[in-house]
């Protein structure tokens, strides 16, 4: 129907699907029962699928979603941060929650790797570490540096990481009836004073972003489109079709500049970074013309390059 899974991944905790009427994909949090909460494999899945679609020229949008409801008590997610349960002492880790076992575990039995530790037969010495993992902040670096836009469609909770997930997507389009927003991080100890509090107090301001983090209210969908974090608020049952629609829209317009106006928009937050993305694609846009490639050519025929009838434009 309007999806095909991608084949090529055997993903645990994430689905990954391409889209059958538009270049669009949709990776989802795949733990419902856990409110789609992040463990490292979670996150190593999702760096992959992100990676993987960054990678498909036909595809302009990513939607980022969680699947739902839980089969506990149909309650929905969008993602309730990182799993308390395998938190440790210096981040979280990889290993069984006390419900199930972990991906690794299959993988093992399987041959296949997913855990960065790990070769057939062990763990070898030269293996990192298996130390407490924060690499969900490089996942929302992925998110804001992949040259297309990526869409948070949140169908339910979005907490603590998970808010701070929806905060680094391009747009976020919310359930009318089962989107809520909310901020844990202070009272389990953990605080995002990245994109997860400095970008949001840009999108809603300093009072209101502070508001988020400090009193830990829970917002209506509403409410955050309201405050300016939130585009669009639609219909449970719409959901999926606007995050289409929207797809649709974006993937009408000229790549080119839907990138260079992502990455604009990202420069004056991603200082010396954000100019050095933006930057890498104002070369390439130089590489694609009849100069550079004079330049190139020159070099490789051993002549001087010869740039007399390029103008000096103004
Ligand atoms: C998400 C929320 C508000 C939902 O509340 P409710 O009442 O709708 O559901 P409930 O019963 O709390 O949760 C349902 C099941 O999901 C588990 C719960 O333990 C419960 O399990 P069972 O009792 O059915 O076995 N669950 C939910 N969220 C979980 C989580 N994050 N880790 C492990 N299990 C979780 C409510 O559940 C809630 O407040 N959750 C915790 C939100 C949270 O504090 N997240 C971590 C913030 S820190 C972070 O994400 C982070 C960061 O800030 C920086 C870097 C990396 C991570």
């Amino acid at each position: 129907d309007r999806w095909t899974a991608v084949e090529r991944f055997d993903f645990a905790d994430i689905t990954y699907h391409r889209s059958t009427e538009t270049g669009a994909v949709r990776i989802a949090f795949d733990r419902p029962e856990k409110r789609n909460a992040f463990r490292p494999e979670t996150v190593d899945e999702l760096s992959t699928a992100l990676d993987h679609a960054k990678r498909l020229t036909d595809v302009g949008c990513v939607i980022i979603t969680g699947n739902g409801p839980s089969p506990k008590d149909g309650g929905w997610a969008f993602c309730s941060g990182g799993d308390q349960s395998i938190r440790g002492e210096s981040g979280y880790e990889y290993r069984a929650d006390e419900d199930g076992e972990s991906p690794r575990d299959a993988d093992t039995a399987s041959g296949k790797q997913s855990d960065p530790r790990e070769t057939s037969g062990g763990v070898a010495d030269d293996a990192p570490e298996n130390v407490g993992r924060l690499h969900i902040l490089e996942v929302q670096r992925q998110i804001r540096h992949i040259p297309k836009p990526v869409v948070a469609v949140v169908p339910g909770w979005a907490v603590g990481g998970g808010h701070s997930l929806h905060v680094v997507c391009d747009l976020t389009l919310a359930s009318e009836e089962h989107a809520k927003f909310l901020q844990t991080d202070p009272d389990v100890g953990s605080f995002d004073g990245g994109f997860g509090s400095a970008y949001l107090a840009r999108q809603v301001g300093q009072k209101k972003a502070r508001e988020v983090f400090f009193l830990g209210k829970t917002y209506s969908g509403e409410e955050a489109a309201e405050m300016g974090m939130v585009n669009e608020v639609v219909p449970h049952e719409d959901l999926e079709d606007t995050a289409i629609e929207w797809a649709e829209r974006m993937n009408e317009k000229s790549p080119t500049a839907m990138r260079m106006l992502k990455y604009a928009f990202n420069l004056d937050s991603d200082g010396m970074v954000g100019q050095q993305v933006f930057a890498g694609e104002a070369t390439r846009l130089a590489y694609m013309t009849d100069e550079a490639q004079e330049g190139r050519d020159a070099f490789n025929e051993g002549r001087d390059p010869d740039f007399d009838d390029v103008p000096w434009h103004y």
